[in-house]
C-alpha cells in the first residue's frame, strides 16, 4: 500500500509526464511547420517515451493498490524562436523533470518505501540518458548555428529515430 504522500506525489508525476508528452508533441508540430521533418519525428518519439513514462507511473500506482487521479494537463508553448531554442527548452524541461524524480526519490526514502526506491531507480537512470541525448543534439546544433546544409544532414539523421519500449513496465 502506498502512503498518502507517495500516492499524491505519483499522481503529480503522472501529470508532469503527460505534460512532457504534450510539450514534445507541440514542438513536433512546430518543427513540421518549419520543414524539419526529421526533428519533428525525433520529438514525436519523445512524445511516445513520455507517454510510456506516464503509463509506467500509472500502472505502478495501481499495482500498489493506490488511486490514480488524472488532473487537467496544462497547455504547452506552441512556438519557439528556432531549432536551438527548441532544444534549449527541451534541456531545461528535462532538468526540471530530473529534479522532480529526485524529489520523489527523497520522499520514498523519507517514507521508508523501499519498493518505490527500487522502482524509481529506473527513472533516475533514464533521466541521465534523456539529458545526455538532448545535450548531444544541442551541442551539434550550436556548432552549426542551427542552419545551413549541416542542419539538413542532422534533420535526416533525426528521421531514423524509432521508439523502442524498454522490456518491463
Ligand atoms: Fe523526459 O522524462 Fe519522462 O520521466
Amino acid at each position: 500500500m502506498l502512503t498518502v504522500k507517495m500516492e499524491k506525489a505519483y499522481n503529480e508525476q503522472i501529470n508532469a509526464e503527460l505534460y512532457s508528452a504534450y510539450l514534445y508533441l507541440s514542438m513536433s508540430s512546430y518543427l513540421s511547420l518549419n520543414n524539419l521533418n526529421g526533428f519533428a519525428n525525433w520529438m514525436k518519439i519523445q512524445y511516445q517515451e513520455e507517454t510510456f513514462h506516464a503509463m509506467k507511473f500509472y500502472q505502478y500506482v495501481i499495482d500498489r493498490g493506490g488511486k490514480v487521479v488524472l488532473e487537467a494537463i496544462e497547455k504547452p508553448q506552441i512556438t519557439w524562436k528556432n531549432i536551438i531554442d527548441v532544444f534549449e527548452s527541451t534541456l531545461k524541461h528535462e532538468n526540471h523533470i530530473t529534479a522532480l524524480i529526485n524529489n520523489l526519490m527523497t520522499l520514498a526514502h523519507e517514507e521508508k518505501d523501499h519498493a518505490s526506491v527500487s522502482f524509481l531507480n529506473w527513472f533516475v537512470d533514464e533521466q541521465v540518458e534523456e539529458e545526455a541525448n538532448v545535450i548531444e543534439l544541442l551541442q551539434e546544433l550550436r556548432l552549426i548555428e542551427g542552419k545551413g546544409p549541416a542542419l539538413f544532414m542532422l534533420d535526416r539523421e533525426a528521421k531514423s529515430r524509432v521508439f523502442t519500449p524498454p522490456p518491463a513496465v
